[in-house]
């Protein structure tokens, strides 16, 4: 076994990983082979391009109260859990309110690239009340770009609206494409004044998810799908989902994880249906990305969501707080410019850096190959590790292997120590967090803890804080040479180090 250090000019088979350079996964290979209006389009969109989720922030409104269709993963007491966060309440807007809160969220967070209706039912089930919304913000704010999530039933009938407005983002959540699988998710829709239940109403649903889809992609605009992995439902189904859309034109696709806990009240959560583990969704988007992009940085946001993704600033912005502000959006406008135009210089400065900086790589395995492994690192962002591990509320997730380093996702997880009174509960914190992080064999982080070190340890997962402020890629492949050194992999063939670069 050889490990070697490539140059950026060498061939590098995986997909290129890590935040360290902005851009988490294979964005750069994503967006690289795309048409420039197309490129034009995605670049600054948090959900459509993985490297502009760490610079742009959305924004959601939520103004669509009804639903037409009826998902076993849905309480509706709560938003839509096609987009959102089972079991998370959003406060119902007006199309005026929205408008305001929009432009005041712009105003004040200069980053907002993106407004997206995604509930808290579907927006296209409440069509006057999501398109008066887009009228008024197309006009009123053109800078920003308009994005919409549905279920699908309404999309073929909404489709020459949505052109209309400029909308050149949709979201089509596609669980299935049998009727048969459709049957065990959808228990009814509302079609022509009718309640449609079982087999023939997830027929219809599924051709008008497909009809609408064929038409958006017809008059180019960008479609991403998402999926809820259901185990033992559509798991294995979602890699023939997975091929059928990207056949037809979808840009990305997105497995999301079901949640179902029994006190959201769901089908799914009373009946006992389990979500998928972290290594079964990474396996099912692992086997989907074969036929298409797959987006890994989702965060099941809520239909209310402000700010960057993962970070939720609807706080600063309800209705009682955008009451009082004053807001010259022809000023913000012109804010929004510049600040838009130093992420961009940004964004070229680390892209010529990348270039001169060397990948650092596994290859020419001689025997036997090493297997690969899932590191956590605790992050602010900017593709460094700069986070305590007691502070992080979210760990990325990396995998090295003799290919490289490669983003996998995010794992969620409560805060282990915020200091105070809270103090008190950590062990248990602490215990939840160890399990979030299951399948990781080392989590690097700025600091961390006695105590925590040890659960750690104990649950055989090695704690690291000897890399922080390093770029996450280069730490990640240096602690895998250690495993590699250490005998901790598994190794039968003598490795030692060259440079090529
Ligand atoms: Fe919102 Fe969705 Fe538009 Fe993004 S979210 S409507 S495409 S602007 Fe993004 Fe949030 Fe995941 Fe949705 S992270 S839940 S994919
Ligand atoms: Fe709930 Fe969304 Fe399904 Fe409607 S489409 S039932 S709001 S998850």
């Amino acid at each position: 076994m050889e490990l070697k250090v490539l140059g950026q000019e060498d061939e590098v088979s995986a997909p290129k990983g890590g935040c360290s350079a902005g851009s988490c996964g294979s964005t750069d290979d994503q967006l690289s082979h795309l048409p420039d209006e197309i490129r034009e389009k995605v670049h600054n969109h948090p959900c459509y391009s993985e490297e502009a989720h760490h610079y742009f922030a959305r924004m959601h409104v939520a103004v669509a109260p009804a639903c037409n269709i009826q998902c076993h993963y849905c309480n509706r007491k709560y938003d839509c859990a096609n987009e959102s966060r089972p079991g998370v309440v959003s406060e119902l807007l007006t199309p005026d309110q929205a408008v305001k809160k929009t432009m005041a969220v712009a105003a004040n967070i200069p980053q907002m690239t993106v407004l997206g209706i995604a509930g808290p039912g579907d927006p296209l089930a409440n069509p006057e009340r999501t398109f008066a919304t887009f009228r008024a913000l197309s006009e009123q704010a053109p800078d920003i770009k308009l994005c919409v999530s549905t279920n699908g039933l309404a999309l073929p009938d909404a489709v020459d609206e949505l052109a209309k407005h400029n909308i050149d983002h949709v979201t089509i959540t596609i669980n299935c494409v049998d009727p048969e699988v459709g049957a065990k998710i959808y228990p009814w829709i509302f079609w022509n004044n009718r309640r449609i239940k079982g087999k023939k109403g997830a027929k219809i649903l599924i051709e008008q998810q497909q009809k609408g889809l064929e038409m958006l992609v017809e008059r180019g605009i960008l479609v991403k799908v998402n999926s809820v992995m259901i185990p033992g439902v559509n798991d294995d189904h979602l890699k023939e989902v997975s091929r059928i859309v990207k056949q037809k034109g979808a840009f990305l696709h997105n497995v999301m994880p079901l949640i179902a806990e029994a006190e959201h009240g769901t089908f799914y959560g009373v009946m006992g249906q389990r979500g998928p583990s972290s290594s079964e969704l990474q396996a099912l988007q692992d086997a989907c990305a074969g036929d298409m992009n797959m987006m890994r940085h989702c965060r099941q946001c809520r239909a209310d969501a402000v700010g960057l993704l993962g970070e939720d600033r609807g706080a600063e912005f309800t209705l009682d707080k955008i009451e009082d502000m004053e807001i010259d959006y022809q000023a913000a406008m012109e804010k929004r410019a510049k600040v838009h135009a130093a992420i961009a210089d940004e964004l070229a400065e680390k892209e010529a850096a990348k270039a001169a900086t060397p990948l650092v790589t596994l290859e020419g395995a001689v025997g036997k190959q090493y297997r690969p492994v899932l590191m956590a690192i605790a992050t602010t962002g900017g593709g460094i590790i700069n986070q305590h591990f007691g502070h992080a509320k979210e760990f990325l997730v990396y995998e090295a292997s003799s290919k490289g380093v490669r983003f996998i996702g995010h794992r969620k997880t409560d805060l282990y120590c915020e200091g105070g009174d809270t103090c008190g509960d950590g062990e248990s914190v602490l215990a939840k967090t160890i399990r979030t992080l299951e399948g990781c064999e080392a989590v690097l982080c700025s600091k961390i803890g006695y105590e925590p070190w040890g659960m750690l340890e104990e649950a055989g997962i090695q704690p690291n804080g000897e890399h922080a402020m390093e770029p996450i890629e280069e730490a990640v492949m240096a602690v895998y040479k250690e495993m590699i050194e250490n005998g901790a992999l598994d190794v039968e063939v003598e490795a030692r180090l060259t440079t090529t670069a």
